[in-house]
């Protein structure tokens, strides 16, 4: 029976990740934590353990008296956040992953997954249909330390045979649980003024075009990744992983198929040069070859679900 701990659990990949895991691996061996004193109410069919990515000791101990074999660190400030915290998203986003690079280093953990992003890209990168092996020029804190984070892993790799696995995520669509504090959160906003009928505000211009995926999607490809055998993860950076790309021009003409009367205004913020440096789509052959990766959703299927699926108060 391998354990496997999820830091980080109460975020947006965290919770559906833990929920998705229990269901193959069982809820006693998936353990959620994160940094809040309690469990998110989402999370309580499974154990929980309060846990601060950064507090080196507590990690280690922990994983280490509970015979963890399996680590999905996922603990990280993201783009718009960090831009406002450059110090301190530095630091998350580097030191946790070292404790769990060096715990399996010394033998502790058999397998990690680590989240990285599109933000590795920046503006010298061909942008559209994105390769896997580019330029790579990030203008973001948070995209700086994702591309420090990927050359880590794969230099863990090489040197000691870590088995960690990674992928560069795009905007994230879900409605179970929130994104916090990315460029592309606006895909997600968007669904709760719709279905609340009220007019959207985007913080980016109408003919913005980012990569995206429904969260569906991404757990698959997450959980896809970590159960492929270790001889076919060539890459051990991280994998480019397309799904949809649009602009919120197009996301908001698919939102009026099904409420017409659905409006957008556009007023551009700092984010807009952060989603201006990053890719239009991404080219995830790869990923498609050497563990067979396919996304699922398109742009009309994912806004039928997310509108079905998401609750407001009226
Ligand atoms: C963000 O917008 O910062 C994240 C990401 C693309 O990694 N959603």
């Amino acid at each position: 029976m391998i354990k496997t701990l999820i830091i980080g659990a109460g975020g947006q990949i965290g919770t559906e990740l833990v929920l998705e895991l229990r269901k193959i691996k069982g809820n006693d061996t998936v353990i959620a934590a994160d940094v809040k004193d309690y469990c998110p109410p989402l999370l309580v069919n499974g154990p929980y353990v309060k846990i601060d990515a950064l507090d080196r000791e507590g990690v280690r101990d922990y994983i280490i008296s509970n015979e963890i074999k399996e680590v999905y660190l996922l603990a990280a400030l993201l783009s718009a956040t960090a831009e406002k915290n450059p110090d301190f998203a530095w630091k998350l986003n580097m030191e946790g992953l070292f404790t769990i690079l060096d715990l399996a280093k010394e033998g502790h953990i058999s397998k990690i997954f680590w989240p990285s992003s599109i933000a590795v890209f920046g503006p010298t990168t061909p942008m559209d249909n994105t390769p896997q092996h580019t330029i790579m020029e990030p203008t973001t804190v948070y995209g700086i330390s994702k591309q420090a984070g990927e050359r880590w892993c794969e230099y863990y790799f090489n040197k000691f045979n870590v088995d960690v696995r990674s992928i560069r995520y795009p905007g994230l669509i879900s409605y179970k649980s929130f994104p916090g504090g990315g460029t592309t959160d606006y895909a997600v906003d968007i669904f709760y003024k719709a279905k609340a009928g009220k007019q959207f505000t985007c913080f980016l211009k109408e003919d913005t075009a980012l990569p995206m995926m429904f969260m569906d999607d991404a757990i698959n490809a997450t959980i896809q990744l970590m159960e492929a055998p270790a001889e076919n993860v060539k890459i051990r950076s991280a994998y480019n992983l397309g799904g949809i790309s649009f602009t919120p021009k197009a996301i908001s003409e698919a939102i009026q198929k099904v409420i017409p009367e659905f409006e957008i205004v556009y007023q551009p913020d700092f984010r807009q040069v952060i989603a201006e440096s990053w890719p239009n789509s991404i080219d995830d052959s790869y990923a498609e070859k050497e563990w067979g990766w396919k996304h699922q959703f398109d742009l009309d299927t994912m806004v039928k679900v997310m509108l079905e699926n998401i609750k407001v108060e009226h």
